[in-house]
């Protein structure tokens, strides 16, 4: 309406308004013809029908896809959790109550990095906000849900058209006794590159607003610089900062001296010294040797008064060994995930280290036979999301060679398929590990990994040698990527670069040695905000315009999907990737108290313009959407 218009336009709202206001505004008259939400959510799942969703076109789909049955809680209050004393005692209290702890304590990741490593991030806020209620209910002495961050920021806009914001908060009311953890790049946001002070601070804020708690925070060439605005912002906000310590190489090794027990205490005690209330050690390839985590483990827990928190991922297929070791040696947090969810690049399987803790001192008394019921759920979810499975059968000690991080590998593989050299993969499994050591042997994660994986895939697809790239009588158009590695935006390596090659690489340009973000002016906020809005045409909320000041082109895009097609997150995820079968029926709860009952009755031929009808009906009525048919 009319009022709707003048309410929500930016210059109504920012106050910037005069008794011309009316006049000088002709947009106030532009009334859109008005589609409800039940039309546009008809629209998008009439979109399928005709033209496939396109983020499955040429992925396998599964042979029956179906709704998920959520296992039935027990009902009753919901016990207290960590949570409870993190918002009566805050942070500190958290991190002396979890070094008094016995038990190994325990992250689920099965929200987060398990589907960011098995399933290319794509699990939909429908599948999780499902559940949720049930870890609350019967999960409650978990640590923490890794359940926000890394790549689900980007992907769930970009992929899966919903609002990351409006995830967090649904997980945030699901399960308000358990802590909820997100994984923070630092001064790269939820991004791939350093973002100014303000925009990493800005960030903090409205995640911790939204129901953030735990921020593991690490920079991806371990800087500890590069770290300290993101922990001061998450520090301030009252959340609990977790700070973490990026593992590579092999401290068992002394061929590999760069990063020994040494410099992994001193960086331990860097990150104590810059105010962490919780040391992780984030192991993102997997890379930590059980023998190794022993030594690691008991030298932090001698030299650091922090908890520690171990995260590894199972690529190598041992990383149980790894976390029963560490759990020996006294770590007093590790991350695993559901049954279901585990293995291979993701993290080892919760119920099995559960029970393999089970009647010993580090028991983690998580229940059985809530562990088991969750298995059974996740193995129904991840069987609609087929098509983006990785063609990995088993554990690799390839790993130790390439050390790619989990969540990389098999969007890397993906890339190579998408440029027709999969089967050429070992080649650019060995490029990456090459790569690696002509730029310093570096700390590999994103976004650094990204940085040697376009390198490696380039190297594979020009059939370019180490030494065609070190040579300076071969000249060689390196990605973007690389070039600004080398030009320090990324901050500064273990060790400094190579310089021969960074002066190939940046010919006659100058590197930056100091903090990219002290070089970055501050982003203008209030100016940034304004023309967002003119972009996509209506006001938006602050957490949307942190969305924006992380990905503003993947956002306005989003926005575009929609005002066309509405909030799609409410779908089911079958519905959502492969449509309806005839005569099927959804119950799509749209909000408080309003659910939609929408029935698929039949689909025409394209008519003479190429345009089909798809005949649906809606609570108990008929309803028609008219759909170009664009194949
Ligand atoms: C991310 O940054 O998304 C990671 O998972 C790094 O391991
Ligand atoms: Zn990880």
């Amino acid at each position: 309406t009319f009022l709707e218009n003048v309410l929500s336009h930016p210059k109504f709202r920012g106050g910037e308004y005069t008794t011309k206001f009316i006049d000088e505004t002709p947009e106030l008259f532009h009334m859109p013809r008005r589609r409800d939400r039940a039309s546009r959510l008809l629209r998008f799942i009439g979109d399928v029908m005709v033209n496939g969703n396109g983020e499955v076109t040429g992925r396998i789909h599964p042979t029956s896809p179906h709704e998920t049955q959520v296992p039935k809680t027990n009902g009753g209050s919901i016990p207290d959790g960590a949570k409870q004393l993190l918002d009566q005692k805050g942070p500190k209290a958290v991190a002396q109550w979890m070094k008094d702890e016995k038990r190994l304590l325990i992250t689920d990741t099965t929200f987060r990095d398990a589907h960011q490593s098995l399933l290319a991030t794509r699990v939909r806020t429908d599948d999780l906000h499902k559940i949720a209620p049930y870890y609350a209910q019967n999960l409650s002495n978990l640590f923490s849900m890794e359940c926000w961050g890394g790549a689900t920021f980007d992907v769930s806009m970009r992929f899966l058209k919903e609002c990351p914001w409006e995830r967090l908060e649904k997980l945030r009311a699901a399960m308000p006794n358990l802590l909820t953890q997100m994984l923070l790049r630092a001064s790269n946001g939820v991004g791939y590159t350093n973002y100014p002070d303000n925009v990493v601070k800005y960030f903090v804020q409205q995640s911790a607003d939204a129901g953030m708690d735990v921020f593991r925070v690490f920079d991806s060439l371990n800087w500890v610089e590069n770290m300290r605005v993101a922990m001061d912002a998450v520090c301030e906000t009252g959340k609990i900062c977790e700070a973490a310590i990026c593992y590579t190489g092999d401290i068992l090794d002394p061929n590999r001296s760069k990063y020994d027990l040494k410099y992994y205490v001193n960086m331990a005690k860097e990150l104590e010294g810059a105010g962490a209330h919780i040391l992780s050690i984030k192991d993102m390839a997997g890379l930590l040797k059980p023998a190794a985590a022993k030594i690691l483990i008991k030298a932090l827990k001698n030299e650091v008064g922090l908890p520690i928190h171990l995260h590894t991922h199972d690529t190598s297929g041992i990383s149980a060994a790894t976390v029963l070791a560490a759990a020996e040696s006294g770590v007093d947090a590790v991350d695993a995930c559901i049954d279901s969810m585990s293995g291979l690049t993701s993290q080892p399987s919760l119920g099995s280290i559960a029970a393999a803790l089970r009647n010993t001192d580090r028991d983690t008394g998580l229940d059985d036979g809530a562990l088991q019921e969750l298995s059974g759920y996740w193995e129904h979810v991840r069987a609609n999301y087929i098509g983006f499975e990785s063609d990995i059968r088993s554990g690799t000690s390839d790993v130790y060679h390439h050390e790619m991080p989990g969540g990389q590998y098999t969007n890397l593989r993906q890339q190579a398929r998408s440029l027709g050299i999969e089967e050429r993969w070992p080649e650019v499994s060995k490029a990456y590990a090459e790569v690696n050591d002509m730029f310093g042997d570096i700390v590999k994660v994103t976004p650094s990994s990204k940085v040697v994986g376009d390198m490696a895939l380039m190297m594979v697809t020009s059939d370019l040698t180490r030494a065609d790239v070190e040579s300076f009588d071969k000249e060689i158009a390196f990605p973007e990527s690389v070039v600004s590695f080398f030009k320090g935006d990324l901050g500064q390596p273990v060790g400094g670069f190579p310089q021969a090659l960074q002066k190939k690489v940046l010919k006659d340009e100058e590197a930056i040695t100091a903090r990219p973000g002290s070089l970055m002016p501050a982003a203008d906020l209030v100016v940034e905000k304004a023309e967002v809005e003119k972009r996509v045409e209506r006001a938006i909320s602050d957490r949307e315009f942190a969305s924006y000041l992380m990905y503003p082109q993947v956002f306005v895009d989003y926005a575009a999907h929609q005002k066309n097609f509405g909030t799609v997150s409410v779908l089911p995820t079958p519905a959502f990737f492969y449509g309806m079968n005839i005569g099927e029926e959804l119950s799509v709860h749209i909000a408080q108290g309003k659910t939609l009952i929408i029935r698929f009755r039949a689909i025409s031929e394209p008519d003479d313009e190429g345009v089909c009808t798809v005949f649906f009906e809606l609570n108990g009525q008929p309803r028609n959407v008219r759909v170009t048919d664009r194949s």
